[in-house]
């Protein structure tokens, strides 16, 4: 099979309902779809779509101009060889990993289509389905948190987020009191400041929640600074932002700073990438879990689908932004979250979706 065209198209994702954090509010954000068509009848798809320019250092800006290098690098690749798609790639540019990430994403769907097996398949096979989600609870007032959490539980949600951050670290303690207040047994909590908090805040903040369980998610800005706070929380520590590279994962679980993760797969290389992780947590019985920043049903398969491939012991969830904007690409397979869990998209081989035709209108651009 070799890559003969790479078309990349555009899409705003309206919000449905609110949804801020410590950097900025989430405001429709704009995805970028990649279609990787070639000499075969498959078509492979990949996407990503950060949740505006500051929670991360990609936007959409920058992956399309990064895609601007790396398009016409792929024409004459064989996709099934994801090996030799990452050689050429670094080969190409030293940055871009979000673009990079997105392609990786195609080549696995590629690799299914030409195999007729599952992402999921390919990855070691499914070890659930459906896959448990986690909802987030952004920033609010207690008792507007406190509530949302009331409502998701009763919806059979088991993992739940509260967004810290960016405000009096007064307002967080006491929107995370009354939240950890009303979770019920069996019912994870964990409260991620997307780096909003300072060292002395992470500290603070944990300190006067001392007793409620929760682990914390990214309090800090670096690996360093959150390295630092470690020995003075009372509450495990997840590491999202920062854990930017395998190596990262790896210093901080030897280390003994991270008791866990929140994994974005278009952070560290895709799916393939998110495989060498999730065998690192495998090998240290880390938890983990499944992520992206934002999008629609192509990132939200891939993250399903290799979420479903961690022990449910280890597993913090395949998280999906579907109930924010209320979208499918594919209204029949696209991943949706019922009763807290999400099942693995069924619409055939690679990541189980049927694109309709068309769907993404022009493309922006288009290589080969
Ligand atoms: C909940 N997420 C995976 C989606 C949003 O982009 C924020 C992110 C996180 O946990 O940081
Ligand atoms: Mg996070």
């Amino acid at each position: 099979m070799k890559i003969t065209v790479v078309n990349v198209y555009a899409k705003t994702m309206p919000m449905a309902s609110a949804y801020n954090m410590s950097s900025a509010p989430v405001g429709d954000p704009s995805t970028t779809i990649i279609e990787i068509i070639t000499d075969s009848e498959h078509v492979g798809w990949g996407e990503i779509c950060p949740s505006g320019p500051l929670p991360q250092p990609e936007h959409a800006g920058s992956i399309r101009a990064d895609l601007e290098l790396l398009g016409p690098t792929l024409i004459g690749t064989d996709p099934t060889l994801i090996g030799e798609v990452w050689a050429a790639m670094t080969g190409t540019m030293d940055g871009g990993i979000g673009a990079k990430s997105a392609i990786d994403i195609g080549c696995w769907d590629l690799l299914g289509k030409a195999t007729n097996r599952r992402v999921c398949d390919l990855l070691g096979g499914p070890l659930m389905d459906p896959v448990p989600t986690y909802h987030v609870i952004p920033i609010g007032t207690p008792g507007e948190s406190a509530g949302l959490a009331e409502r998701l539980q009763d919806e059979g949600i088991t993992k739940l987020q509260l967004k810290a951050g960016g405000r009096r670290i007064e307002d967080d303690i006491a929107a995370a009191t009354a939240v950890a207040g009303v979770v019920r047994p069996g019912v994870d909590l964990f409260v991620d400041a997307n780096r909003g908090f300072t060292v002395e805040q992470a500290i603070q903040f944990s300190q006067a929640c001392t007793g409620l369980r929760f682990d914390m998610e990214q309090p800090c800005h670096t690996y360093d600074e959150c390295a630092a706070a470690k020995s003075s929380l009372t509450h495990p520590l997840l590491l999202d932002e920062c854990a930017k590279d395998l190596a990262t994962v790896a210093k901080s679980i030897s280390s003994g700073v991270a008791n866990g993760f929140g994994m974005k797969l278009t952070r560290v290389g895709g799916l393939s990438g998110m495989r060498a992780i999730r065998d690192l947590c495998l090998a240290t019985h880390t938890p983990t879990s499944f992520d992206d920043s934002w999008g629609g049903d192509i990132i939200a398969a891939a993250c399903v689908h290799i979420g479903s491939t961690m022990p449910a012991a280890l597993s913090r969830g395949a998280w999906i932004s579907h109930p924010y904007h209320q979208l499918h690409y594919d209204e029949v397979n696209g991943p949706r979250i019922e009763g807290g869990m999400v099942a693995i998209p069924a619409g055939g081989p690679g990541l189980g979706l049927v694109m309709p035709t068309g769907c993404f209108g022009d493309a922006i651009a288009s290589y080969g």
